[in-house]
């Protein structure tokens, strides 16, 4: 299959606003792609895929994994916006048949990210956030420091999403403090 039939199984799987939220990431995924020595059409495809279980009806996203053979942890289980990230590669795999590791990956860890991750796996991670669509506060600045190196833009997200989660006293899940972790680590900050 080429891009464009799996564009169309997630357009088919998808609201037009998050369909269209799939195409922003595939494109800033794609230019990060560009900038980082990434093969940019690896980067678009794992972008359009990355939210494909994003509205599966959560019962849907549990029998694909289960089905997959996935175990949920306590927080895991205890966090249903995680799940369409373990279900999204679990179905790319299992049901699309794509067996691009690195693309399973990228999807597996977009929403915690991880220690250690690849290169891919670190676009499709900061495209999330800076998609055309986002309008948060401080997101045109996120936007820019992305452009000028990913090790930042992955910081800042890690930042975000353990700082709200917390404020919000919402679970976080280890591999968000272990990609937290490892990015402090790397920078040699002690
Ligand atoms: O699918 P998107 O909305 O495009 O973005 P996403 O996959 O990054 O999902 C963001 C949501 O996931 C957001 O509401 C925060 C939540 N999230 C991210 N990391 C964690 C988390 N939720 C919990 N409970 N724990 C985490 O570690
Ligand atoms: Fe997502
Ligand atoms: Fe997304």
């Amino acid at each position: 299959m080429d891009e464009k039939q799996y564009e169309e199984i997630v357009r088919g799987r998808l609201s037009e606003k998050r369909f269209q939220h799939s195409r922003n990431v595939a494109k800033a995924a794609q230019e990060l792609a560009a900038l980082n020595g990434v093969d940019p059409q690896k980067a678009r495809l794992a972008g359009i895929l990355h939210d494909i279980m994003k509205e599966a009806p959560p019962e849907e996203q549990l029998k694909i994994m289960d089905d997959s053979g996935i175990m949920l942890t306590d927080v895991e289980r205890s966090a249903p916006k995680l799940w369409h990230a373990m279900a999204g590669a679990a179905y790319l795999r299992d049901v699309l048949g794509i067996d691009d590791q690195e693309i399973l990956d990228a999807v597996r860890y977009h929403t915690t990210g991880r220690a250690h991750m690849s290169l891919l796996e670190k676009i499709v991670f900061v495209a999330d956030f800076i998609s055309d669509e986002r309008d948060y506060e401080g997101v045109r600045e996120l936007r820019e420091a992305a452009r000028h190196g990913l090790q930042d833009a992955v910081m800042a997200g890690l930042i975000f999403t353990i700082q709200d989660l917390s404020q919000n006293q919402k679970p976080i899940h280890p591999d968000s403090f272990d990609a937290y972790n490892a990015e402090v680590l790397a920078r040699g900050n002690q």
